[in-house]
């Protein structure tokens, strides 16, 4: 199976993650944005988003990163990445599209206007548009962290392609610039989390793992 990629995207991020756990090989092809690579008439028909990942098996180009995680997971059912319980499997799609649809946008925001703007020569960062990020990126990571509180893992008691795609999300500001737009919030929620957290836990230092938002350099 051939991955198009590139290794600065979360949504790549979260598609080797998962083959490296399954311990599937993929053969990588890399897609240069600084060329335009992704905006290629061949790589068009594969994915006519002009985005990563791509991946191909035989006569399948699949697109959309949790998609090709499922794909993979299913290849190898017993890892239990995917769980076969319906009602199991349905929870870890549930966070899946989660991320996809509250979770990710939030950090992909701050890092385009942090990091990649920059980068690509687009002008300054959006001060607005970072703090409306930061604040869905808060709200929604309460959402999270309550589900967090006193569970191993985001679905059941093993690891799912759950905990995978938004360990993958949460990558994301471990970039240094990225990480310095979330760092205030990340501080308080830090100390608050400790806090809240000796009273009733006997492994306080185990605490601000607990709070998503203190989660950046986690890879
Ligand atoms: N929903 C898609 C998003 C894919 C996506 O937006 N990829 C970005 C990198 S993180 C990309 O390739 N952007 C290139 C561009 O927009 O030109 C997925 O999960 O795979």
């Amino acid at each position: 199976m051939k991955l198009y990629m590139n290794a600065m995207s979360p949504n790549v991020r979260r598609v080797r993650l998962t083959a490296a756990v399954l311990g599937i090989d993929l053969e990588e092809q890399k897609i240069d944005f600084a060329k335009g690579e992704q905006q290629a008439s061949e790589y068009l028909v594969l994915n006519p988003n002009g985005a990563v990942p791509t991946l191909v098996d035989g006569d399948l180009a699949l697109t959309e990163s949790r998609a090709i995680m499922q794909y993979l997971a299913s290849k190898k059912p017993e890892s239990g990445l995917l769980p076969r319980d319906e009602k199991v499997r349905a929870d870890v799609t549930r966070w899946q599209f989660w991320d996809a649809a509250h979770f990710s946008p939030q950090l992909g925001m701050v890092f385009f206007e942090k990091v990649v703007k920059p980068m690509i020569g687009r002008g300054a960062p959006d001060a607005q548009r970072i703090e409306e990020a930061l604040a869905n990126f808060r709200r929604y990571g309460a959402v999270l962290n309550r589900r967090l509180d006193g569970n191993e893992y985001v679905v059941g008691h093993a690891l799912t392609l759950a905990d995978l795609t938004l360990a993958s999300s949460l990558c994301t500001p471990s970039r240094p610039r990225c990480r310095s737009a979330i760092s205030p919030t990340s501080r308080r929620g830090s100390r608050a989390s400790a806090r809240s957290t000796h009273g009733r836990n006997r492994h306080p230092r185990q605490s601000p793992a607990r709070d998503v938002t203190t989660m950046a350099g986690c890879c």
